[in-house]
């Protein structure tokens, strides 16, 4: 059964939306970054990358989000667009969007304002700024058409589900995206969602961040580089 590497952060929440969309059996198996485990020699031999989400399905392994709903999109023929060179095209575009742009500035902006020592005004603005760029960009978007790609949902919009459902920058934020906003709710009341969601309430994760959980997730506090 395909194995599934998981926490309840946002990447993995959203692989989680496509396998319970999918109906796909998965074994999913709790990776506790505040403890370490996503540096353990077994996962980093599935993901050197020492994040999560992973999968093993067969002999096959795959790790990042984006890589992950393409994959499993691909495998089972579900929740893609048309076949056609114009609409992968759009799907590409779309995901490496969220793989190099929502993902990335979302990440930054909760680091930098909740878990960065000091709060650094001109890093928190630069990565609100961006981040909200990178929202209004879909909201405009999804101003014209129902879901990313069209009519038809996809795992483009599972992928913008997994960060804009938090939205990094405040619940005071919604009323700047209202078609995004529209597109959340919509994918939040599917069941499939609320079960991705309480995926996680299956394992007791660490939900403290004390020492050990900053030295997992954030070495560079101990090690400086530049
Ligand atoms: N590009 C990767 C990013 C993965 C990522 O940053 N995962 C976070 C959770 S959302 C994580 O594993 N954090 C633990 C850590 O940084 O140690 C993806 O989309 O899968």
């Amino acid at each position: 059964m395909l194995k599934f590497y998981f926490s309840g952060a946002p990447n993995p929440t959203k692989v989680a939306l496509f396998l319970e969309e999918a109906g796909l059996p998965y074994e999913p198996i709790p990776i506790d970054t505040r403890k370490g485990d996503q540096h353990k020699p077994a996962y980093l031999a599935i993901n050197p990358n020492a994040k999560v989400p992973a999968i093993v399905d067969g002999d096959v392994t795959v790790f990042d989000s984006n890589a992950i709903l393409l994959y499993l999109a691909d495998k089972t023929g579900k929740f893609l667009p048309a076949k056609t060179d114009k609409a992968r095209g759009e799907l590409l575009s779309w995901l490496m969007f969220v793989a190099s742009g929502i993902g990335p500035y979302s990440g930054q902006l909760v680091h930098f304002r909740v878990y960065a020592p000091e709060k650094i005004e001109y890093a928190i603005n630069r990565y609100a700024f961006e981040t909200q760029r990178h929202f209004r960009i879909l909201d405009d978007h999804l101003a014209k058409r129902k879901y990313m790609l069209g009519d038809a949902y996809t795992i483009v919009d599972m992928d913008v589900w997994g960060w804009a459902r938090l939205m990094p920058l405040g619940e005071n934020a919604w009323p700047k995206f209202p078609n995004l906003k529209r597109l959340v709710d919509e994918i939040g009341a599917r069941p499939a969602a609320q079960r991705a969601v309480t995926l996680k309430d299956r394992h007791k994760f660490k939900t403290e961040m004390d020492d050990e959980a900053r030295k997992a997730m954030f070495p560079h506090l101990t090690e400086k580089v530049a």
